[in-house]
C-alpha cells in the first residue's frame, strides 16, 4: 500500500478530500513558469490520443507461469520468479517480426499522435542500448536498439516518440526495497547509487534518440522514492530537453489510481488516472487516462476479454469531453507483432477518426455537464463556437435536444455528411436539432453545431456549504460554471423568480431552512431550480469526567486482517499511552499490526465538527460510541470525512487502525464546519 508523507499531511489531506479538482497536476521549479509549461504542453493538448506500448522480457512467458495464465508485465513479482531465473528470458528475446514502421503506421492510422513505450518496466530490462547497463536488448539474440528504430520511424511519420521509464526496478542490486518473498540480500545495496543509474538511463534516453515528447515515469510509490529525488529528476529531464513533458509520477503524491497529484508542490506536468476516467472534468488540470484494451498491459497469450471498438471510441469521446487525453495500450507479442485483436481495434478506431477526428483534436471540455444522449466537445472558431455533439443514443423521434443554451444557433451538420444541413430550432431555453432517420455510425455519430459568440450555458447554480446541519450560523454560497447568468435564491421554500434576491456574496443560514436557487438570463429563468435543506440540530452533550491525564490509551494487537477486526475478541499484545492519534514513533512492527486509541477529546465550543481520518490501511473513528468516520479496508493513504455536532466539553473518542503490509500511516484532523482542518493537537486528548 502507498504511504502518505507525514511532512505534507496537515492540511493537504483535507485538500485531497475537499478540493481535489482544484489541485494542479503538479508544480515545481518549471511549472511556476506557467508560460513555459503552456508552451511545452501545446502539442499534447491538441493531440488528445496516444498509443501506450508495454513490451519487454515479460512478453515471452506471455502471462503464463506454472499453469497460471493470469500474469502479465508484473509476472516477475506475481509469480515470484527469482532474478537469476527471470534473467534467462534474455537469451530468448528475439522478436524477428518486429517492424518499427509497421507499428508507427498502425498508431498513425488509428489517429494517434504520440507513442509511449516501455524503455524499461519494473523488471529492469532496458529495450534500448544502454551504456550503463548490461541488462538490455543488446544482450539478447536480437541485439538491435529497438528504441532507436522506433524513434526513427516516429520521425518519418510525424509521430511524437515518448518513453515510459520505471523508477521501481526489481533487477538492479542497489534498488530498494526488496520484494517480501525474495531471498536476495539487501546488504551493501545503496539506493543513491541506484538513483545515479536511473538518471544515467534517463540521460541516455533524452540524448541519443532525438526529440522526445514525454518522459512517462511510473513505479514511484515505494517508500524509498521521495520529492527530493523526484524534483531533481524532473529538472534533469528539462535540462536535457527543454521541450519535454514529464508526467506526475516523477514525484510522490500522485493520488492513487485516480492519478491527480494531491500536493501542488509536486513536480510533474500532468495527472495520470490509470484504468479509470474521472467522473467530471478537472478545470485547469491537464490529465491523461491510460488504459488497457484487455485486462493486461503486457502481452497475455490466453486473453480473450477485449473491450469492443465501440467502448474504446466512446471512452475516447468521454475523455475528450472532460478535457483529458487517452493513452490506449497494446502489448506486443514476443515475435514483435501486435495481437490481432489490437490490430483490428486500432484500424476500426482509425476509420472512425478519419471521419470524426476534428471533434477530438484540439477540442476542449464543453461547459455542458453530461447530456443524456452522449458527450460534447467544443472549439472556439473566431467569434463563433463550434460544439461537437457526440451522439451515442440516436433519438427515436429524430429530435436531439441540447438543453439550456443561450446562444443564437448557426449552422449544424453531420461530420459524416457535410453537405446536408440539419435544422435547428429554439424551444424556450433549449435547442432542438432535427436529425435524419437512421444513425450514420452506431458507435458514435457526431453533429457539429455552430453558435454565435462564447458559450452561454444555462446551468442551475450549485448551493455550497460546509455542512447541511448547523449549530451556529453557517455560510452558504452559490456557484455556477455558466457565464453571463445571474443567480437568484429564496429561503422560504418558494421557487425563485425575477424578483427573488439576487445572489452577490455568501449569506448565512441560522435556522432550519430550505435554500432554493435558479439561474436567470436577462430576467428570464433559464435553468431548473436546485435546492438544499439545512437542519438546526442540538449538539451531543459533553460527558462529566474529572481527574484525567494527558494523552490517550493505546492498545496493540497483531494479526493478518483485510478489515478492522473486533479488537475486543483479539489478544492484546500490549497497552500504554500516546500523546495523540498518530502511529507510535519506534514500533516493533509496522505490518500485520493494529492499534486502538481511546480516551476523551476536549471540544472548545458548541459547533458542527468535521473530522478527517487519514490512514493506510483501514481505520475508524467513534465519538461518544457512534461511528463518525469509517475508513476501513485495504488501501493506500486515504482521508475520509465525517460530520458531527458536539457541545463544548469532553467527549469519548476511540480510533481503531490496522495495517496489513507495505506503507502505514494514521492522522486525525478536524475543524468546525467552514474552517480549515488541521491535525487535532495533543493538548485536546485526555485519558483516565
Ligand atoms: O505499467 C502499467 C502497470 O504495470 C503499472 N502502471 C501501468 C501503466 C502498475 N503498476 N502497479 N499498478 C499498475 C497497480 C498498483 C497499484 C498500487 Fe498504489 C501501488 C496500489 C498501491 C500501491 C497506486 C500507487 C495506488 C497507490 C499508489
Amino acid at each position: 500500500m502507498s504511504r502518505f508523507r507525514t511532512l505534507f499531511s496537515c492540511g493537504m489531506v483535507s485538500i485531497l478530500v475537499l478540493t481535489m479538482a482544484a489541485c494542479s497536476g503538479g508544480a515545481g521549479r518549471f511549472e511556476t513558469d506557467k508560460d513555459d509549461k503552456d508552451r511545452r504542453m501545446e502539442w499534447w493538448r491538441e493531440a488528445r490520443f496516444g498509443l501506450f506500448i508495454h513490451w519487454g522480457l515479460y512478453s515471452i512467458p506471455a502471462g503464463e507461469w506454472k499453469d497460471d495464465t493470469h500474469h502479465a508485465e508484473w509476472i516477475m513479482t506475481t509469480a515470484q520468479i527469482p532474478v537469476e531465473e527471470y534473467e534467462q528470458f534474455l537469451g530468448e528475446f528475439n522478436p524477428v517480426e518486429f517492424d518499427a514502421d509497421a507499428w508507427v503506421r498502425m498508431a498513425k492510422a488509428a489517429g494517434m499522435k504520440y507513442i509511449v513505450i516501455t524503455s524499461k518496466h519494473h523488471d529492469g530490462f532496458a529495450l534500448f542500448d544502454s551504456e550503463v547497463s548490461d541488462y538490455d536488448v543488446m544482450e539478447t539474440p536480437f541485439k538491435r536498439d529497438i528504441m532507436a528504430e522506433l524513434a526513427e520511424a516516429c520521425r518519418r511519420h510525424d509521430m511524437k516518440m515518448c518513453w515510459y521509464h520505471s523508477i521501481m526496478d526489481w533487477h538492479h542490486p542497489d534498488y530498494l526495497p526488496r520484494r517480501g518473498w525474495e531471498t536476495r540480500s539487501a546488504e551493501g545495496a545503496d539506493f543513491d547509487r541506484y538513483v545515479e543509474y536511473l538518471r544515467g538511463q534517463v540521460t541516455e534516453l533524452l540524448t541519443n534518440y532525438g526529440d522526445i515528447g514525454i518522459m512517462w515515469f511510473d513505479g514511484e510509490w515505494e517508500s524509498t522514492w521521495s520529492h527530493d529525488y523526484g524534483q531533481p529528476l524532473f529538472d534533469l529531464c528539462l535540462e536535457l530537453q527543454p521541450d519535454v513533458i514529464v508526467n506526475n509520477r516523477v514525484d510522490v503524491n500522485r493520488g492513487g489510481m485516480e492519478g491527480i497529484s494531491t500536493d501542488d508542490r509536486s513536480a510533474g506536468d500532468y495527472g495520470t488516472p490509470e484504468q479509470q476516467i474521472p467522473a467530471t472534468g478537472l478545470p485547469g488540470v491537464d490529465w491523461e487516462t491510460c488504459m488497457t484494451m484487455n485486462r493486461y498491459w503486457g502481452y497475455n497469450r490466453a486473453e480473450t476479454q477485449y473491450k469492443s471498438t465501440r467502448e474504446l471510441i466512446r471512452m475516447l469521446v468521454d475523455i475528450a469531453s472532460k478535457g483529458g487525453n487517452y493513452l490506449l495500450n497494446v502489448g506486443p507479442t514476443p515475435e514483435g507483432t501486435f495481437p490481432q485483436e489490437s490490430i483490428e481495434r486500432l484500424a476500426e478506431i482509425g476509420a472512425w477518426m478519419d471521419v470524426n477526428g476534428e471533434s477530438i483534436y484540439g477540442t476542449t471540455a464543453s461547459p455542458f455537464g453530461a447530456v443524456p444522449w452522449g458527450r460534447i466537445t467544443m472549439e472556439p472558431q473566431g467569434r463563433k463556437t463550434r460544439f461537437y455533439l457526440h451522439v451515442f443514443d440516436w433519438p427515436t423521434d429524430g429530435q436531439l435536444i441540447l438543453p439550456g443554451i443561450g446562444n443564437r444557433p448557426g449552422r449544424a451538420w453531420l461530420l459524416s455528411d457535410r453537405g446536408e444541413r440539419i435544422p435547428v430550432e429554439r424551444v424556450d431555453s433549449d435547442l432542438h436539432l432535427s436529425l435524419p432517420a437512421g444513425m450514420p455510425d452506431e458507435d458514435c455519430s457526431v453533429v457539429v453545431l455552430e453558435v454565435k459568440g462564447e458559450p452561454i450555458v444555462y446551468e442551475a447554480p450549485t448551493i455550497e456549504a460546509a455542512a447541511t446541519i448547523l449549530v451556529n450560523p453557517i455560510s452558504v454560497s452559490l456557484t455556477s460554471r455558466s457565464t453571463g447568468l445571474e443567480s437568484r435564491y429564496t429561503l422560504d421554500g418558494s421557487d425563485p423568480d425575477a424578483r427573488s434576491t439576487l445572489y452577490e456574496d455568501p449569506f448565512t443560514v441560522s435556522a432550519s431552512t430550505t435554500v432554493k436557487a435558479r439561474s436567470f438570463h436577462e430576467g428570464v429563468p433559464v435553468s431548473a431550480v436546485t435546492e438544499k435543506s439545512f437542519t438546526r440540530v442540538e449538539p451531543a452533550p459533553a460527558v462529566e469526567v474529572s481527574g484525567l491525564r494527558d494523552g490517550l490509551t493505546i492498545e496493540e494487537y497483531h494479526g493478518n486482517w483485510d478489515l478492522l477486526p473486533d479488537f475486543d475478541r483479539q489478544r492484546r499484545v500490549s497497552s500504554g499511552s500516546i500523546a495523540d492519534v498518530s502511529l507510535p514513533d519506534a514500533p516493533d512492527r509496522v505490518e500485520y499490526v493494529g492499534y486502538r486509541y481511546s480516551g476523551y477529546i476536549g471540544i472548545p465550543r458548541d459547533d458542527i465538527y468535521i473530522f478527517t481520518l487519514v490512514s493506510d490501511d483501514g481505520s475508524r473513528l467513534l465519538i461518544d460510541g457512534n461511528v463518525v468516520v469509517d475508513n476501513d479496508g485495504l488501501h493506500g493513504s486515504q482521508g475520509l470525512e465525517g460530520t458531527v455536532p458536539l457541545a463544548a466539553g469532553a467527549h469519548e473518542i476511540v480510533v481503531e487502525w490496522f495495517n496489513k503490509t507495505g506503507g502505514a500511516d494514521l492522522d486525525l484532523l478536524f475543524a468546525p464546519a467552514g474552517e480549515r482542518a488541521a491535525r487535532v493537537p495533543a493538548s485536546f486528548f485526555k485519558r483516565r
